[in-house]
Protein backbone atom coordinates (compact mmCIF):
# COMPACT_ATOMS: atom_id res chain seq x y z
CA UNK A 1 0.00 0.00 0.00
CA UNK A 2 1.95 3.04 -1.62
CA UNK A 3 0.53 6.75 -1.94
CA UNK A 4 1.68 8.19 -5.07
CA UNK A 5 5.03 10.33 -4.43
CA UNK A 6 5.94 8.41 -1.49
CA UNK A 7 9.74 7.10 -1.18
CA UNK A 8 9.76 3.43 -2.61
CA UNK A 9 11.28 0.60 -0.39
CA UNK A 10 12.42 0.66 3.40
CA UNK A 11 16.04 1.46 2.60
CA UNK A 12 18.70 -0.94 4.08
CA UNK A 13 21.44 -0.05 7.34
CA UNK A 14 18.65 0.30 9.78
CA UNK A 15 19.50 -2.69 11.61
CA UNK A 16 21.61 -0.95 14.62
CA UNK A 17 19.49 1.90 15.01
CA UNK A 18 17.33 2.12 17.98
CA UNK A 19 13.90 3.75 17.53
CA UNK A 20 10.86 4.60 19.98
CA UNK A 21 7.40 4.69 19.17
CA UNK A 22 4.53 6.71 20.89
CA UNK A 23 1.31 6.31 20.58
CA UNK A 24 -1.95 8.13 21.58
CA UNK A 25 -4.68 6.43 22.35
CA UNK A 26 -8.19 8.09 21.14
CA UNK A 27 -9.83 6.36 18.21
CA UNK A 28 -8.59 2.57 19.32
CA UNK A 29 -9.26 0.97 15.34
CA UNK A 30 -7.31 4.10 13.74
CA UNK A 31 -4.54 3.84 16.34
CA UNK A 32 -4.26 -0.17 16.22
CA UNK A 33 -3.63 0.31 12.11
CA UNK A 34 -1.28 2.80 12.41
CA UNK A 35 0.48 1.46 15.29
CA UNK A 36 0.73 -1.87 13.31
CA UNK A 37 1.62 -0.18 9.94
CA UNK A 38 4.39 1.37 12.06
CA UNK A 39 5.98 -1.79 13.30
CA UNK A 40 5.63 -3.56 10.04
CA UNK A 41 8.09 -0.99 8.56
CA UNK A 42 10.52 -0.66 11.19
CA UNK A 43 10.64 -4.67 11.28
CA UNK A 44 11.13 -4.50 7.14
CA UNK A 45 13.85 -1.86 7.71
CA UNK A 46 15.53 -4.28 10.47
CA UNK A 47 15.06 -2.24 13.15
CA UNK A 48 15.03 -4.68 16.57
CA UNK A 49 12.84 -4.53 19.32
CA UNK A 50 11.37 -0.88 18.99
CA UNK A 51 10.74 0.61 22.40
CA UNK A 52 6.64 1.06 21.91
CA UNK A 53 4.81 3.31 24.63
CA UNK A 54 1.38 4.43 24.93
CA UNK A 55 0.24 8.24 25.84
CA UNK A 56 -3.66 9.23 26.63
CA UNK A 57 -4.32 11.63 23.36
CA UNK A 58 -2.40 13.33 20.97
CA UNK A 59 -1.92 16.63 22.82
CA UNK A 60 0.44 14.47 24.76
CA UNK A 61 3.25 13.17 22.31
CA UNK A 62 5.56 15.71 22.42
CA UNK A 63 6.30 15.41 25.95
CA UNK A 64 6.76 11.19 25.91
CA UNK A 65 8.66 11.92 22.41
CA UNK A 66 11.07 14.65 24.10
CA UNK A 67 11.75 11.60 26.67
CA UNK A 68 12.12 8.78 23.94
CA UNK A 69 14.47 11.00 22.19
CA UNK A 70 16.93 11.18 24.85
CA UNK A 71 17.70 7.74 24.18
CA UNK A 72 16.69 6.36 20.67
CA UNK A 73 18.14 7.35 17.47
CA UNK A 74 14.60 7.87 15.82
CA UNK A 75 10.79 8.13 17.22
CA UNK A 76 7.35 7.78 15.62
CA UNK A 77 4.79 9.35 16.90
CA UNK A 78 1.29 8.44 15.93
CA UNK A 79 -1.99 10.02 17.03
CA UNK A 80 -5.07 11.11 15.42
CA UNK A 81 -7.87 13.95 16.23
CA UNK A 82 -10.82 14.00 14.22
CA UNK A 83 -12.75 17.50 14.00
CA UNK A 84 -15.64 18.05 16.17
CA UNK A 85 -17.98 21.17 16.69
CA UNK A 86 -15.67 23.45 18.84
CA UNK A 87 -11.85 24.68 18.17
CA UNK A 88 -10.50 21.78 20.27
CA UNK A 89 -9.37 20.64 17.14
CA UNK A 90 -6.95 23.20 16.05
CA UNK A 91 -5.76 23.54 19.90
CA UNK A 92 -4.90 20.07 19.49
CA UNK A 93 -3.04 19.25 16.42
CA UNK A 94 -1.47 22.91 17.17
CA UNK A 95 0.40 21.59 19.96
CA UNK A 96 0.98 18.15 18.97
CA UNK A 97 2.79 19.32 15.39
CA UNK A 98 4.35 22.35 16.81
CA UNK A 99 5.53 20.40 20.26
CA UNK A 100 7.00 17.30 17.73
CA UNK A 101 8.58 19.68 15.16
CA UNK A 102 10.51 21.29 18.19
CA UNK A 103 11.55 18.20 19.91
CA UNK A 104 13.49 16.89 16.54
CA UNK A 105 14.55 19.88 16.18
CA UNK A 106 15.64 20.83 19.86
CA UNK A 107 17.17 17.26 20.25
CA UNK A 108 18.52 16.51 17.00
CA UNK A 109 16.33 13.51 16.54
CA UNK A 110 13.93 12.72 13.63
CA UNK A 111 10.87 12.77 14.74
CA UNK A 112 8.72 10.47 12.45
CA UNK A 113 4.81 12.40 11.73
CA UNK A 114 2.12 9.75 11.78
CA UNK A 115 -0.24 12.35 13.41
CA UNK A 116 -3.74 12.40 11.49
CA UNK A 117 -5.64 15.15 11.38
CA UNK A 118 -9.14 14.36 9.99
CA UNK A 119 -12.91 16.21 9.22
CA UNK A 120 -14.47 12.89 9.84
CA UNK A 121 -13.56 9.28 11.49
CA UNK A 122 -13.84 7.69 7.78
CA UNK A 123 -10.63 10.02 6.49
CA UNK A 124 -9.08 8.55 9.50
CA UNK A 125 -9.39 5.13 8.57
CA UNK A 126 -8.53 5.19 5.15
CA UNK A 127 -5.16 6.34 6.15
CA UNK A 128 -4.82 3.74 8.82
CA UNK A 129 -3.72 1.32 7.34
CA UNK A 130 -6.48 -1.28 8.15
CA UNK A 131 -7.26 -3.82 4.79
CA UNK A 132 -9.74 -1.36 3.38
CA UNK A 133 -7.68 1.40 4.33
CA UNK A 134 -6.05 3.54 1.07
CA UNK A 135 -2.73 5.11 2.51
CA UNK A 136 -0.95 3.40 5.26
CA UNK A 137 0.62 6.98 7.87
CA UNK A 138 1.65 4.56 10.38
CA UNK A 139 4.50 2.82 8.13
CA UNK A 140 4.64 6.24 5.95
CA UNK A 141 6.01 8.17 9.65
CA UNK A 142 8.20 4.76 10.86
CA UNK A 143 9.94 4.96 7.37
CA UNK A 144 10.66 8.73 7.10
CA UNK A 145 12.09 8.78 10.98
CA UNK A 146 14.98 5.81 9.65
CA UNK A 147 15.23 7.25 6.72
CA UNK A 148 16.46 10.76 8.44
CA UNK A 149 17.99 8.89 11.34
CA UNK A 150 20.46 6.64 8.89
CA UNK A 151 20.76 10.68 6.61
CA UNK A 152 21.94 11.75 10.54
CA UNK A 153 24.19 9.28 10.65
CA UNK A 154 26.10 9.66 7.64
CA UNK A 155 26.36 13.57 7.98
CA UNK A 156 28.04 12.73 11.44
CA UNK A 157 30.72 10.78 9.68
CA UNK A 158 29.69 7.51 11.48
CA UNK A 159 28.75 5.93 8.15
CA UNK A 160 29.65 6.53 4.53
CA UNK A 161 26.74 6.86 1.76
CA UNK A 162 27.51 3.96 0.69
CA UNK A 163 27.07 1.47 3.61
CA UNK A 164 23.23 2.86 3.55
CA UNK A 165 22.76 1.04 0.52
CA UNK A 166 21.74 4.60 -1.67
CA UNK A 167 23.11 7.52 -3.53
CA UNK A 168 20.82 9.61 -2.23
C1 LIG B 1 -9.81 15.86 24.51
C2 LIG B 1 -9.51 15.21 23.22
C3 LIG B 1 -10.42 15.30 22.15
C4 LIG B 1 -11.73 16.02 22.25
N1 LIG B 1 -10.18 14.68 20.99
C5 LIG B 1 -9.04 14.00 20.83
C6 LIG B 1 -8.74 13.36 19.59
O1 LIG B 1 -9.53 13.35 18.62
N2 LIG B 1 -7.55 12.71 19.48
C7 LIG B 1 -6.63 12.68 20.50
O2 LIG B 1 -5.55 12.08 20.32
N3 LIG B 1 -6.89 13.27 21.68
C8 LIG B 1 -8.05 13.91 21.87
N4 LIG B 1 -8.33 14.52 23.06
C9 LIG B 1 -7.38 14.33 24.19
C10 LIG B 1 -6.21 15.32 24.22
O3 LIG B 1 -5.23 14.98 23.25
C11 LIG B 1 -5.53 15.24 25.62
O4 LIG B 1 -5.21 13.90 25.90
C12 LIG B 1 -6.45 15.75 26.70
O5 LIG B 1 -6.81 17.09 26.44
C13 LIG B 1 -5.75 15.70 28.08
O6 LIG B 1 -4.55 16.46 28.09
Amino acid sequence: MTRTGSPAAAPPGAAGLRVGVVAASWHQQVMDGLVAGALRSLGDAGVADPTLVRVPGSFELPVVADALARTHDAVVALGVVIRGGTPHFDYVCRAATDGLEAVARTTGVPIGFGLLTCDTEQQALDRAGLADSAEDKGAEAADAAVRTALVLRVLAGRVTVSETGRDG
